[in-house]
Formats: structure tokens, C-alpha cells, sequence
């Protein structure tokens, strides 16, 4: 059986950092594209000669030229213009709108069975604008942000209660980041929801709530610190986490942004909601009842989707 093909448009720190996770695990066959001459070529390079010394057998192949991405299984897409210090999201989204044209058409050309997973920022208005400009079926094509947000929560609450990461669950909602919706009810150490934590005195409500919104500013904190640029490995082993559960037909339940049609009063947007990944993409939307508290974060997370959205379709006329 031939190996997957899975190609990354974007190989900047990101992009670079998924071939090399999607390498050591032999997912299969790797193209980085980007529009910078020679520097995806100089990754692949690079990402080769380390497969002697780890002993995975994977074949990488840099390219700026589309039809190299022809035939792939997975699609993950993170070109553009990452946020610099002091830049909003929002901000980006002129620039990355033009970037999810081109690089929509170019899937559309090149590799429409693909299944396809948008990390490029604001997550939610760009996976909606890739999804119209390639005109795949919205099953296959979702945007990668609950996981790395719940992966951020995560880490704080196993810091905070002093367990294993692995024993953590966390269930987020809404948009990336700033309008994210934790649900603590349904965030867990082996099962026991963090309310029932919070009464046997293993933390605080005031604790929870100020992880809650350290997880909401977490992209912002590691922009501050890094100076230069903005996270990315977490993002990226996020998205190979969504590539694993189509190309293995795992049934993974993960929080990802997906087209909503109903589901929780919501049509024709982009929101982070848990949905089973397997071989046919987004095979299910989990819809579950919200509590007033979070049908009201909910609702803010919509509101900010469809603000960017119309600011998008006021950008280009196609939309
Ligand atoms: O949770 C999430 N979704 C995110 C999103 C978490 C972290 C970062 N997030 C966003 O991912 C970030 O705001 C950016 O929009 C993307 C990619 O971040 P990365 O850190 O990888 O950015 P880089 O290193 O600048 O890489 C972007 C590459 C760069 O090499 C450009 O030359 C290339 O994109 N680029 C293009 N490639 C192909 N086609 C076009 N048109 C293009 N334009 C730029």
C-alpha cells in the first residue's frame, strides 16, 4: 500500500514543525509548500538527513510549486502572516484572507478529496473563507484551535492540581482564544469534573477562574515572550493529532472548529464544538445542553465569527 501524502501549506515555524512531527511518526510522505524560494526545499533537506538518525523512512519534498501538493490525503495550512506583538487577531485579516484564496484554489486544483485542517489566523473566519474558496465539502475541512486551547488548559489544571497531564481532560467551546468557552463541568482529573475537585478542597473557584483566563490569553503570553512570532509546538502537534484521527479513522472526539448547521442554534459559521474525526472527516457534531453561563460565552464567540465574516465578505466581493 502506497504511504499518505500529506501536504502543508505554510512552512514557516509551524509548517516546519509538522513535517517534523508527521515524519518521526510515519504518517506518511510530506510536501512543504510556501511561497518563499528555497526555504521549504532547505526544511525538507534538513528534515531528511534527520531520518538516518531517528530511522523513519519518509520522503519530504519542498516545493512553491501547487501541483506538487497534488493527490494528498491531509492538507494542513498555515500561510500567512503570523501576529506580531501588539497586532490583534483581527488585525491579520486582510493579509490572510488574499493568502486563503490562493491557497484555496490551489487545493481546489490540485487535491479536492483531501481533508483539510486551517490553523491560520483568526482561525475562525479563515477556515470558512478556505472552505468557500476551495469549494470542498464542509465535512472536510475544519480549523485547528480547541485542541491547543484545551491542550493549554490542560497543562495549567495538571500544574494546578499536581497530577499527570495524560489524567486531564478539558472541554472547550466558542472561538480561539480570547472568546474560548471552557466548561468546567465537563473538564475532569480521571473522571471527577473539576466542580467536585473544588469542593474536596483540592482548589479554588478563584483559581479556576484565573487559569480559565490565562488559557484565554495563552497565545498572547508566548507572543509577549518570544518576541518574534507565535507559538508553535503546541499548535502544531494539535493539528497532527486531527490528521491521525482521519488517516487512522480513529473517531477522536476533539474540540475543532466545524461548520455548524443548527447545531447549537448556530447555521453557516465556523465554531469550536467537540466532533468525532474518522475517515469520512467531521463525521459527527456532539452537541451537548449548555447552562446559561456558557450559552452566553457561546453566544459571544458567535457574535465575533459573524463580525469577521462580514468583514470578510466586505473584503472580497466573491464571498
Ligand atoms: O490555534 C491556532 N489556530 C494558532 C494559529 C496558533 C498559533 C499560530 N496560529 C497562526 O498560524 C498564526 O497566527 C499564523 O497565521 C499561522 C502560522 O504561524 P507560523 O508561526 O507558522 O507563521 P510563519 O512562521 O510566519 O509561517 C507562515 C508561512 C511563511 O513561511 C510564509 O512565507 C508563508 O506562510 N506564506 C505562504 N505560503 C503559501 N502561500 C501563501 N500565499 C503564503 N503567504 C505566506
Amino acid at each position: 500500500m502506497a504511504r499518505n501524502k500529506i501536504a502543508l501549506v505554510g512552512a514557516g515555524m509551524i509548517g516546519g514543525t509538522l513535517a517534523h512531527l508527521a515524519a518521526m511518526k510515519e504518517m506518511g510522505d510530506v510536501v512543504l509548500f510556501d511561497i518563499a524560494e528555497g526555504m521549504p526545499a532547505g526544511k525538507a533537506l534538513d528534515l531528511s538527513q534527520s531520518g538516518p538518525v531517528e530511522g523513519f523512512d519518509a520522503n519530504l519534498k519542498g516545493t512553491t510549486d501547487y501541483a506538487d501538493i497534488a493527490g494528498a490525503d491531509v492538507v494542513i495550512v498555515t500561510a500567512g502572516v503570523p501576529r506580531k506583538p501588539g497586532m490583534s487577531r483581527d488585525d491579520l485579516l486582510g493579509i490572510n484572507l488574499k493568502v486563503m484564496k490562493a491557497v484555496g484554489e490551489g487545493i481546489k486544483a490540485n487535491c479536492p478529496d483531501a481533508f483539510v485542517i486551517c490553523i491560520t489566523n483568526p482561525l475562525d473566519a479563515m477556515v470558512w473563507a478556505l472552505r468557500e474558496f476551495s469549494g470542498l465539502p464542509h465535512n472536510k475541512v475544519v480549523g485547528m484551535a480547541g485542541v491547543l486551547d484545551s491542550a493549554r488548559f490542560r497543562h495549567f489544571l495538571a500544574d494546578e492540581f499536581g497530577v499527570s497531564m495524560e489524567d486531564v481532560t478539558a472541554f472547550v467551546l466558542g472561538g480561539h482564544g480570547d472568546t474560548m468557552v471552557p466548561i468546567l463541568e465537563y473538564s475532569t482529573v480521571a473522571g471527577i469534573p473539576v466542580p467536585d475537585l473544588i469542593k474536596m478542597g483540592w482548589s479554588t473557584q478563584e483559581k479556576m477562574d484565573a487559569i480559565v483566563a490565562r488559557t484565554r490569553s495563552g497565545g498572547g503570553e508566548i507572543v509577549k515572550l518570544l518576541g518574534n512570532g507565535s507559538a508553535y509546538y503546541a499548535p502544531a502537534t494539535s493539528a497532527i493529532q486531527m490528521a491521525e484521527a482521519y488517516l487512522k479513522d480513529k473517531k477522536r472526539v476533539l474540540p475543532c472548529a466545524a461548520y455548524l448547521e443548527g447545531q447549537y442554534g448556530v447555521d453557516g459559521l465556523y465554531v469550536g464544538v467537540p466532533i468525532v474525526i474518522g475517515a469520512g472527516g467531521v463525521e459527527r457534531i456532539v452537541e451537548i445542553e449548555l447552562n446559561d453561563e456558557a450559552k452566553k460565552g457561546f453566544q459571544v464567540s458567535v457574535d465575533a465569527v459573524e463580525e469577521l465574516l462580514e468583514a470578510c465578505k466586505g473584503l472580497d466581493s466573491s464571498l
